[in-house]
């Protein structure tokens, strides 16, 4: 671009909680460096807190053209914040309210003031953060929001007002129906839908920020990116989408972004601390189950306990991701016994893509958050689903009856034998083997998707030159 004109400047707005921002960090920094010919700046608004995390674990590679700005947390100043940790639903709290009452808009003029005074063209951000919307607006930007979850979900949360005059308070009783009569959600019955659409804590802080986020999306937005690829969705889900929302643009997983191409997993496995790949190289193909529940749910001891008896009882491998503060209710001798036979691995954290991505692992044990799900798909892994909240009831359906990838845990609980019979299923079943061709199927979509010139590629590079427009 000449010297005389206005180059784009774009402002991306995260959600500073759980794996969400490092998610949409991830995003920032494809966007960063496909933006760059263009001339482009990106400011990535987060808190402080938020942020100080973020450059932890992304240490010296930030692109060049990306700075961060700080947004208020609503947590008022350091000293005001006392020493009892704040628990997170309400630090969530305090941060929307801080954001609707113009904390975005307070972030947008430091962006502003950060680069020398030129205004922000285009606010991209987390679709959670619905403030984003107004103080877009109010800047004279376009709001182009970044959903980081299901389709199935969004269409969901877009159709919230509808579900709940249609359900009322029946949802107990009306659990086991199908929603026919809402376009895109026949597949799903009631009591698969998100937490706080017809059940649940209406006033929960998530279950009002995607419903007002729900209701802004088809009038706010100028385009909606999506993480998902072509083949993934059912057509009438795409259809029901498309039909609600402006330029639909399905660009995941958001983590291949990133990437030369699907097999490029080398640059994701940096950050290894615990040997895990190590530890699975020293074990045959496709025999090791991987366990992880992602960054927020937590199983109770009675059934963390029934897991761990059933991986043991599995006569699997396994490798565990639990968080250091769960060890001690472990099984009595289960870490020194799954050492000693190397036939176990516990760690606080594994590089889950790259874990993924390994030849040794079979199975994947998730809760079926978004990420997990698309994570494993992509590296053609059969999956057993424990869903504990939000969309990951409404994922472990779509794995187990939608996509066919995977199953579900009977009443969503595992038991010993559950987890030692879908462990064996999905490494050793013919009902698994089907499973993994399924995935493997999708895995060879999504690699199709992230070729040069691949769907997945061109509609990242039609995104970008919407959010490019000055
Ligand atoms: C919330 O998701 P979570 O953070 O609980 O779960 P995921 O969406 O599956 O994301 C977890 C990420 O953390 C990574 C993993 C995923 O990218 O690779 N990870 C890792 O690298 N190592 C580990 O040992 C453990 C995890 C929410 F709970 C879900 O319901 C939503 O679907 C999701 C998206 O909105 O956000």
């Amino acid at each position: 671009p000449d010297a005389s004109s206005p180059t784009p400047h774009v402002a991306v707005v995260a959600f500073p909680f759980s794996s969400h921002a490092a998610v949409l960090l991830a995003f920032a920094r494809a966007l960063a460096a496909a933006a760059a010919p263009a001339g482009a700046t990106l400011s990535f608004l987060s808190t402080a807190g938020s942020i100080a995390q973020l450059r932890r674990a992304v240490g010296a590679e930030l692109p060049g053209n990306l700075r961060f700005v700080e947004v208020p947390d609503g947590a008022g100043p350091p000293a005001a914040k006392g020493a009892v940790p704040v628990p997170m639903p309400r630090q969530m709290e305090l941060f929307m309210a801080a954001a609707e009452a113009g904390g975005v808009k307070a972030g947008l003029q430091a962006a502003r003031a950060a680069a020398g005074g030129a205004k922000v063209s285009c606010v991209v951000g987390d679709a959670f953060v619905w403030p984003a919307a107004e103080a877009a607006a109010a800047a004279g930007a376009p709001w182009v929001p970044v959903w980081t979850a299901a389709s199935c979900a969004l269409l969901a949360h877009l159709r919230t007002d509808a579900l709940r005059a249609d359900v009322g308070d029946q949802a107990a009783s009306r659990a086991g129906e199908l929603l026919v009569s809402h376009p895109g959600l026949g597949s799903y019955r009631v009591g698969d839908l998100p937490d706080g659409v017809v059940s649940g804590d209406f006033n929960y802080v998530i279950s009002r920020l995607v419903h007002r986020m729900g209701q802004l999306l088809p009038r706010a937005a100028a385009a909606v990116a999506l993480d998902t690829f072509p083949g993934l969705d059912p057509p009438d889900v795409t259809a029901a989408l498309d039909e609600t929302l402006p330029n639909c643009l399905p660009l995941g997983p958001y983590h291949l972004l990133l990437l030369k191409d699907t097999t490029d997993a080398a640059s994701q496995a940096a950050g290894d601390p615990h040997g895990c790949l190590a530890w699975l190289d020293a074990h045959p193909a496709r025999s090791v189950a991987y366990v992880s529940f992602g960054t927020v749910a937590s199983p109770r001891p009675d059934e963390l306990r029934e897991l761990a008896a059933g991986l043991e009882s599995s006569g699997a491998p396994f490798l565990w991701s639990l968080r250091e503060d769960s060890w001690p209710l472990l099984p009595a001798g289960f870490l020194a016994r799954a050492a000693a036979a190397g036939a176990g691995l516990v760690v606080p954290w594994a590089p889950q893509v790259a874990v993924l991505r390994h030849a040794s692992v079979g199975a994947f044990v998730t809760h079926a958050g978004w990420a997990s799900v698309l994570e494993g798909v992509s590296s053609g892994v059969p999956m057993a689903c424990r869903p504990f909240f939000g969309d990951q009831q409404m994922n472990a359906r779509s794995v187990a009856s939608v996509w066919g990838f995977g199953l579900a845990f009977e009443g969503a609980t595992m038991t010993r034998a559950g987890v030692a019979a879908a462990v064996g299923e999905l490494l050793r079943g013919e009902e698994g083997a089907r499973m993994r061709a399924r995935a493997q199927e999708l895995q060879a979509a999504v690699a199709a998707a992230f070729v040069p010139g691949g769907a997945c590629r061109r509609n990242f590079d039609e995104f970008v030159q919407i959010v490019c427009r000055v």
